[in-house]
């Protein structure tokens, strides 16, 4: 039988901003850890108080981003708005998701020694909102090598299962997965069909489906390999929001022009070298002090 728990997660919690092997050790073990605290209340408005600009076509930047749904006026009035490429677009949403902490913690976790820009979305469900797909984000970057990716991911507002929580499959990143990449929105099926699937490709009859449960301002950081996804938001009155930080390890190159695919990648793909851009894919994080100059001018890092 399918199996869902509510029960609370087995980890230990990290102290905000600090991590030891015991963590990084349980990380590697069920793919997932739990930190609170990660942001304070001021900080989560600072955050949120960008959205209703961003999906009103208002980028403070002037340059919009990689990847948009749900448009107030134009999709259904609980579509799930999701934008991604956000610190192109506006700098208060960069100053934390181009933060050299969070890139810091990223890193540690998965053993790199840098840690560069690899992915930074917004996730708003609105009361009624569809399902998400259920997925592993290192599908989405096949076309670079190494095709991994990991994700700082905080609640901005309260996730229960009451607002559509994010679900998470503990241990689901040690399974050999066929999977591809899918529009993940508003599933004409059981959202959960891509991991039966993959769960029977890993012999697991039982899948354990945990949901996540966070007070806004607390994280939990996903392996790229872990299978996650979300429920329909069945409040009649709150809004599910999340800001997911993901970094890719600082030396990924790309790999050869056609193997693999990554739809944002490849569009900054650079004609006469496997080297992703700086300009694109900046440094954030490494053991040895390097962050990408142009940074400092850029945007301040909320949380150093
Ligand atoms: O927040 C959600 O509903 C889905 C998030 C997700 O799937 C992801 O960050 O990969």
């Amino acid at each position: 039988m399918k199996n869902s728990s509510v029960g609370p997660a087995t980890l230990a919690q990290l102290s905000a901003l600090d991590i030891t092997p015991d963590q990084v050790q349980l990380f590697h073990q069920h793919g997932y850890l739990i930190v609170d605290n990660l942001l304070t209340p001021e900080q989560i408005d600072l955050i949120s108080d960008r959205f209703d600009p961003l999906f009103n076509t208002q980028f403070e930047t002037g340059i919009y981003p990689d990847e948009w749904y749900g448009r107030p006026g134009l999709s259904q009035p609980n579509a799930t708005q999701q934008m991604t490429g956000l610190w192109r677009c506006d700098r208060t949403l960069a100053s934390f998701t181009l933060s050299a902490k969070i890139a810091q913690i990223n890193a540690t976790l998965m053993g790199w020694t840098s840690a560069r820009y690899g992915l930074d979305t917004c996730w708003i469900k609105p009361p009624d909102a569809p399902p998400v797909y259920f997925h592993r984000n290192n599908t989405y970057t096949s076309s670079l090598a190494p095709p991994a990716i990991v994700t700082c991911w905080i609640a901005l507002s309260d996730v229960a299962l009451k607002t559509g929580s994010l679900e998470i499959v503990p241990g689901s990143h040690f399974w050999d997965s066929t999977d591809q990449m899918r529009f993940l929105h508003a599933p004409p099926e059981d959202y959960r069909a891509p991991l039966w699937q993959a769960a029977s490709e890993a012999g697991v009859e039982s899948p354990q489906i945990v949901p996540i449960v966070l007070p806004p301002g607390s994280a939990v950081f996903l392996h790229g390999n872990l299978w996650r996804g979300s429920g329909h938001n069945p409040s009649q009155t709150k809004t599910r929001r999340s800001l997911a930080i993901s970094s890719l390890a600082g030396h990924t190159k790309f790999q050869l022009p056609g193997v693999g695919q990554g739809y944002i990648f490849e569009r900054y793909r650079r004609q006469d070298s496997l080297d992703l851009d700086e300009s694109y894919y900046p440094i954030l994080w490494s053991q040895n002090g390097y962050r990408t100059p142009f940074l400092a001018d850029y945007c301040s890092d909320a949380l150093a």
